[in-house]
């Protein structure tokens, strides 16, 4: 033997063997404890162990494009320390109407050409009204008529408007956890933890697949951030879609200025989720614009394999298009193909 310490590549510093959790069944049981080991593990076990499960049920080499549009921008009530859109902030977003059904065809079609397979519309309500409900229907049918997934975030739901939804054809709803429950008081004070579990509840008995995640950098404890994993994957099911973000300061938020988080906590998190939720997209969302080409690298080596795609998120922005392409061009990863389109962004 010329000397590769085997049996040490997989040691933890936890009580359970890092091989033993990351099997890649998906499992709704995970205690805290075995959530933290999975945290704290040496780097290069955890990235081992996230990349083995990621394989087991994914092409490591693809990543699911989606891209946002922020269909009612600004003039929230609530709010969230994070966000410029709440209309208790300073910043420089303007409180706009909801979008025109033909502009958001429009911008889904343009989403569509650049390889897009899933479409995001975001509005800054505390929840929708009937009124609004009516036009996000129309969007939301018009652009499954495109052949493109769809996904929507509106806020708080009722079980009668995730069923309307579902009735529409949406796919996905997004409605996000944000943190754990302890640090979430911190944050929000205008609707509580439960409101957003009972939103999730509703949108999951309507039949929608669930997109849920959360934000980090937001001076959270890497308890809070174990426990916000914790708590996403002990949903009564996996969400579909796990979106990571992390932190965008926004001049004029009370978040602005937050100390700047450290890219391999950053990694750490998403090859937790990875592993936790092993058949799940996993999403590096918000802050991309941030991270180096070599921190967004490690992000896929850990098992992201969904991002937003597009030079905006909703108000603030994300790394253009080029510049994304050339990065996958780099790593050799190619748009994960989607239902009903088959994108090429290589040829563009
Ligand atoms: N108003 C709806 C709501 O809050 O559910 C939907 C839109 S809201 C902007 C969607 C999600 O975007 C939030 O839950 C949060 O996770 C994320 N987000 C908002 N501002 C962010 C920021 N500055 N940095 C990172 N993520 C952010
Ligand atoms: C999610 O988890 N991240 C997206 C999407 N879901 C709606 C939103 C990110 C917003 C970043 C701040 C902004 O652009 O306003
Ligand atoms: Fe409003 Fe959503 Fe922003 Fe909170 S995150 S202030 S609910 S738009």
């Amino acid at each position: 033997m010329d000397g590769a310490p085997e049996a040490e590549s997989h040691h933890s510093n936890g009580p359970f063997p890092l091989t033993e959790l990351a099997s890649g069944d998906p499992r709704t049981d995970w205690t805290l404890e075995e959530v933290r080991t999975l945290y704290n593990a040496p780097f290069a076990d955890l990235l081992h162990a996230a990349q083995t499960v990621h394989r087991l049920h994914f092409n490591p080499n693809q990543v699911q494009i989606s891209t946002l549009l922020s269909v009612k921008t600004g003039g929230c009530p609530e709010d969230c320390a994070y966000c410029p859109q709440s209309t208790r902030f300073d910043t420089d977003v303007e409180n706009e109407p909801l979008m025109q059904l033909e502009e958001v065809l429009a911008s889904a079609r343009a989403a569509r050409e650049q390889g897009a397979t899933r479409f995001c519309m975001g509005a800054a309500w505390r929840s929708p009204k009937p009124k609004q409900m009516d036009l996000i229907v129309e969007m939301v049918k018009g652009v499954s008529e495109l052949g493109m997934e769809t996904c929507a975030t509106l806020g708080m739901l009722q079980p009668e408007q995730a069923q309307q939804l579902k009735d529409a054809g949406l796919d996905y709803y997004n409605h996000n956890l944000d943190t754990s429950e302890n640090y979430y008081r911190q944050i929000i004070t205008t609707r509580t933890y439960k409101h957003r579990l009972d939103t999730l509840h509703f949108v999951r008995n309507a039949g929608l697949k669930v997109c849920c995640g959360g934000i980090v950098g937001m001076g959270e404890s890497e308890v809070d951030r174990v426990e916000l994993l914790h708590t996403l994957a002990t949903l009564p099911e996996h969400p579909g879609s796990v979106p990571i973000n992390q932190l965008v300061q926004v001049e004029g938020t009370p978040l602005n200025g937050t100390d700047s988080f450290d890219p391999i906590d950053f990694v750490r998190t998403i090859a937790v989720a990875r592993i936790l939720m092993p058949a799940s997209h996993v999403r590096l969302s918000a802050g991309r614009e941030e991270m180096s080409d070599e921190t967004q690298a490690l992000c896929f080596l850990a098992g992201a394999n969904s991002i937003f795609y597009g030079e905006k998120l909703l108000t603030t922005s994300n790394p253009a298009a080029d510049a994304d392409q050339a990065l996958m061009a780099r790593l050799g990863i190619e748009p994960e193909p989607g239902a009903a389109c088959q994108p090429d962004w290589t040829s563009g």
